[in-house]
């Protein structure tokens, strides 16, 4: 049963504050970190439950507000596979972190333990980590009350990224087993990549340093430390490593900066060379953002649906060239947000499919293919290996040297991919495996297909759970009449396409907009969200 007396006496010192109601939403909660004490006492003791119900397989928190500013902070929860928390358990999230008071919180904890018929003689079993947040410090020690309170054993993996986090979740989980993730430990990750990378460029030197920006988040710890498991296989330049200076997470750089501005960062300016290929992670490292500068000085952005194109066309030369093409089916998933030109080059080649925003939607879809490729426009994405394709590659007999070849390019592959989530330190690696192969400049990789000229603004309104959608989010059906006004507005525009809908993560409703020309595409957003307000 529950200790009570010790859940009382712990939960007394984490008070919910009453004038707030929190939300387990896509990216787990997530607002002012001042305000999430008592969300994260409660969040150790949930995931303690979570693992009790799984029989004491390990659980992820991972505390972070990703590309969010340095005052946000948040929290989720990853499940065994390393994927995200269970959709049903996200209600049970909400409910237990809105509680008024310690009496009402156990009662939420006894009706939780009774619906989901959890036995409290398990075992439990978590591993935790935090971003370079100030907040996260105090976060992190409630967060742990809550593991005491449950009596959870627990590992603290450090400051470290939210990929790492889902690494090692999945690496924990699967130790021993045949299906053995890789190495438990961080170093494990590191040395897993390192060796994949290196055979994959083996004989193809990468000799022009790439820029990182790191957001002056823990992507600066984590690709220095990447760094020691490349040798001389690719230059890096770190940029935007700064951690303690106050404020400077996020702020002006990282992929969230580069994707809504559609600019460089200025702290990039007198450091990208012409023709030298820079990129961008967020704060937890799970999101990139590709550019370069043309010889006259301009700004391209390779964005999530460029790195999805690249990547996924690669991919299917592989399979076609291994002799696989038959038995082994890639596919593309998507957003609404994906551009429309994204989205043809894509379907032109292979399967594609839109899902609603929110990875674990792109993820899940993803596992109907034998090879799925998603990543959302904003750079978060990866490339998911079915069971039974990992087995195929491992048994399958090449008949040929080139078949053999490409089959061994694969099998690094499944080993480069962090397969659990987006990953921005290999998706980065993935990314350079490709333009190797292909002996691409970011001119040759920009040239896939050109982006339409969009559009995104957010607007503030009354309540935006009035805004509802089907269709993969690409169309409304509520508040009545809406959508139809703005199909009618839609119409006017060439190449125009538009969509509306409620974020996840923040209390505004999101308008999209694109058009052949960049001019109509603002013209465009800035009518529809004239239509919301
Ligand atoms: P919301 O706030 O629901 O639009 C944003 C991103 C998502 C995803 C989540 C989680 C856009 C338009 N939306 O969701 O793609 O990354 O945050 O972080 O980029
Ligand atoms: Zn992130």
């Amino acid at each position: 049963s529950l200790h009570i007396d010790v859940i009382k006496a712990l939960s007394e010192i984490h008070p919910k504050p009453s004038d707030i109601t929190f939300q387990y939403g896509t990216a787990g909660f997530r607002t002012l970190g001042s305000t999430l004490d008592s969300v994260l006492f409660r969040v150790g003791l949930l995931a303690g439950l979570r693992s009790k119900k799984l029989d004491g397989k390990t659980i992820g928190v991972m505390v972070t507000a990703s590309h969010n500013p340095e005052q946000d902070n948040g929290v989720k929860i990853v499940d065994p596979r390393g994927e995200m928390l269970e959709a049903s358990w996200e209600g049970h999230a909400t409910t237990l972190s809105n509680a008024p008071n310690t009496e009402q919180f156990i009662e939420a904890l006894n009706t939780l333990i009774q619906s989901t018929k959890i036995d409290l003689s398990r075992p439990c079993n978590v591993v935790y980590a935090r971003d370079t947040r100030p907040s996260g410090i105090s976060l992190i020690s409630a967060l742990e009350d809550g593991f005491k309170a449950i009596g959870c054993s627990a590992r603290n993996a450090g400051v470290t990224t939210t990929p790492i986090l889902h690494y090692l979740v999945r690496a924990i989980n699967t130790k021993g087993t045949p299906e053995s993730y890789g190495e438990d430990s961080e170093d494990g990750y590191y040395r897993k990549l390192g060796l994949a990378f290196k055979k994959l460029v083996s004989g193809r030197p990468i000799i022009q340093p790439v820029l990182i920006d790191c957001a002056n988040g823990v992507g600066a710890l984590a690709v220095a430390k990447l760094m020691e498991y490349l040798g001389d296989t690719i230059p890096l330049v770190l940029e935007n490593i700064s951690l303690s200076t106050p404020g400077a997470l996020n702020n002006a750089c990282g992929a969230d900066y580069v994707k809504t501005m559609q600019k460089l960062p200025p702290s990039l300016m007198d450091h990208l060379q012409f023709g030298q290929r820079g990129c961008s992670l967020d704060g937890d490292a799970d999101r990139l953002m590709y550019y370069y500068l043309d010889e006259r000085g301009q700004f391209h952005m390779l964005d999530g649906d460029k790195i999805a194109a690249l990547v996924a066309s690669f991919i299917v030369e592989l399979v076609k060239s291994s002799g696989l093409e038959n038995e082994v089916k890639v596919g593309v998933v998507q957003t609404a947000y994906a551009n429309g030109a994204s989205t043809k080059y894509l379907a032109d080649r292979l399967p594609v499919k839109c899902v609603p925003t929110g990875v674990k939607h792109l993820h899940h879809a993803a596992e109907h293919y034998d090879i799925g490729v998603y990543f959302e426009a904003n750079g978060h994405g990866t490339v998911i290996f079915s069971p039974h394709t990992q087995a195929r590659l491992a048994q399958y007999q090449p008949s040929t040297p080139a078949q053999s070849t490409a089959l061994g390019h694969l099998i690094n592959l499944t080993q480069l991919i962090n397969q659990t989530v987006g990953d921005a330190l290999s998706d980065m690696l993935l990314v350079e495996v490709v333009l190797a192969h292909k002996s691409y400049t970011g001119v040759e990789w920009d040239s896939l297909y050109v982006d339409l000229p969009n559009r995104l603004v957010k607007v503030v309104v009354g309540d935006r759970n009035v805004f509802r959608t089907e269709n993969a989010e690409r169309r409304l059906v509520s508040p009545p009449g809406l959508q139809q006004k703005i199909e009618g507005l839609v119409q006017r525009y060439e190449g125009g396409r538009s969509f509306v809908r409620p974020s996840g993560t923040e209390d505004v409703v999101r308008v999209y907009a694109e058009a052949v020309v960049k001019s109509q595409a603002d013209e465009l957003a800035f009518r529809v969200a004239g239509l919301v307000y």
